[in-house]
């Protein structure tokens, strides 16, 4: 190894993302409502193949949750207790030199039932403190508008995003936070990893399956409503924050046709069209041909109302965030292939790539051809707002975490990435998921850790909420501080 610096672009905005479920708790504190997060249960004993027995809520699991005070068996509801505790995080995120911090804002704190005449200020108080933290410690905010919840009484109300309602609610929540941290935050972003309500209805847009006939076809209207918020959150943002920029967020999920068999290549070429119909509508402005012969086929029909198509091509995202853990391979008949499991989306297993415990294919050079593909579509500015290794932790005898499977697989992708920036690609940032261990989206475990930071704290939620650095931590902080990586 020479002493040789591949250095990054100046500038290049280094970070952490966190989401407020995930890490907040507090749950029931200032006035919060109940949200969709709340209602997520830790389910010991399933295994994590079955990561969909994990993810379903149905009408039992939200009434146990309404009528269900504490936060025994609701991981999200405690989070890390970042909620009184992000003063020290963010005194550690310094010490990192984190230059961003992604975080979301709990829509429940500011509209604790969503269809309020008025916001809470309590919650809102709790994010200007928030926001000043990170000032004082020179950490820029990025906020994402929505991530993986809403109000619980939205849901039950009026069936969450399935009704249009719920687009204007969302836009008078987007324009008073808007309008509250004009000063303090300048970067945003609409809908975490808006794609996913199709994978999870509920999680993305409090849908429960149960309550709809026909299911499919609701989720597709939720998301044209999502679009339409999105698209109104861009406007406003435009119009109330001054010199401000707002991206879409998308999951990417690159897929490799298994073999060069032509029918294999046209069902992986059309897994990638379809990843890339979310930032087509979010960034080009108009739903792209090819959905309208899959709608046609599935019998979807969108309900439009006059002027959405116009407000969709006006307002597209400044640029394009996204989220990688993994790639996917597609065969056209894959009847006993080897598959993976306890990922979010499932497909063939890839002989090339290792998985991590919950069924992830690494594999950091999809994410150079991932940049790529999107650069080359949309000429828009790139920004990865999630990558991170979930695994099991072990601390040694003397303390300490050794994470070196971590700081591979970071290293693997910056590698790439400095890869993509060498094709032309325009990358402009890089925020690590779960900078600090918080609760698991999809199992809602908290020993699946991402973090740099390590948190004292297991699935049930017994240990002392301590904070002590990896040696990941160590290595990103160098990271950092050489804006680039030892060649
Ligand atoms: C993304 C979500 C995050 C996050 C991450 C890791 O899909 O935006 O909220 O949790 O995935 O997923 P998990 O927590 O299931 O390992």
């Amino acid at each position: 190894m020479s002493n040789q610096i591949r250095k990054f672009p100046e500038g290049f905005l280094w970070g952490g993302a966190i989401a407020a479920n995930q890490v907040e708790g507090a749950w029931n504190v200032d006035g919060k409502g109940l949200s969709t997060a709340d209602v997520a249960i830790f389910k010991k004993g399933v295994s994590k193949a079955d990561y969909k027995k994990h993810n379903k809520v149905d009408e039992e699991q939200i009434q146990k949750a309404m009528s269900t005070e504490t936060a025994e068996d609701y991981p999200k509801r405690r989070g890390i207790d970042f909620y009184h505790r992000y003063p020290e995080d963010m005194a550690v995120f310094k010490e990192m030199g984190l230059k961003t911090l992604r975080v979301s804002i709990a829509w429940t704190r500011i509209f604790p039932n969503g269809d309020e005449e008025q916001p809470n200020e309590a919650g809102l108080a709790f994010y200007d403190r928030l926001f000043d933290e990170m000032h004082k410690n020179g950490i820029e905010p990025i906020v994402t508008l929505s991530h993986y919840e809403m109000p619980l009484y939205l849901v039950n109300q009026y069936g969450g995003w399935s009704n249009r309602i719920v687009v204007d609610l969302f836009v008078k929540f987007s324009k008073v936070v808007f309008t509250r941290y004009k000063d303090k935050v300048k970067y945003w972003l609409t809908f975490n990893e808006i794609d996913s309500i199709v994978r999870h209805p509920f999680t993305s847009g409090g849908i429960v399956p149960e309550r709809f006939e026909n299911v499919e076809q609701t989720v597709y209207q939720a998301l044209h409503h999502q679009f339409i918020a999105s698209a109104l959150a861009v406007k406003y943002c435009h119009e109330l924050v001054p010199g401000s920029k707002i991206g879409c967020m998308l999951t990417k999920l690159m897929t490799y046709p298994h073999s060069c068999n032509p029918k294999d290549v046209l069902k992986a070429s059309k897994n990638n069209q379809f990843n890339h119909f979310f930032t087509d509508v979010q960034v080009r402005g108009e739903y792209p041909r090819f959905i309208n012969r899959l709608f046609k086929e599935k019998g979807i029909q969108i309900e439009k109302q006059v002027g959405d198509d116009e407000l969709l091509k006006a307002h597209t995202a400044d640029f394009i965030s996204f989220s990688y853990y993994m790639s996917l391979v597609a065969s056209e008949n894959s009847e006993g292939m080897e598959k993976v499991s306890g990922n979010t989306i499932g497909g063939v297993k890839n002989p090339y790539l290792e998985t991590n415990e919950w069924g992830w294919q690494i594999d950091p050079i999809g994410l150079r051809i991932s940049l790529n593909e999107l650069y080359d579509r949309y000429q828009v500015p790139l920004f990865i707002v999630e990558n991170g290794m979930g695994a099991y932790d072990k601390i040694e005898e003397d303390g300490s975490i050794q994470d070196d499977y971590r700081i591979s697989y970071h290293e693997q992708h910056l590698e790439q990435m400095l890869e993509a920036i060498e094709d032309g690609v325009k990358l402009v940032g890089y925020t690590s998921w779960g900078i600090i261990d918080l609760i698991s989206y999809s199992s809602s475990e908290m020993e699946k850790r991402y973090g740099f930071i390590y948190v004292d704290q297991d699935n049930d939620g017994n240990g002392t909420l301590e904070r002590k650095p990896k040696k990941s931590f160590y290595w990103y902080k160098e990271v950092i501080e050489n804006n680039g990586l030892l060649a």
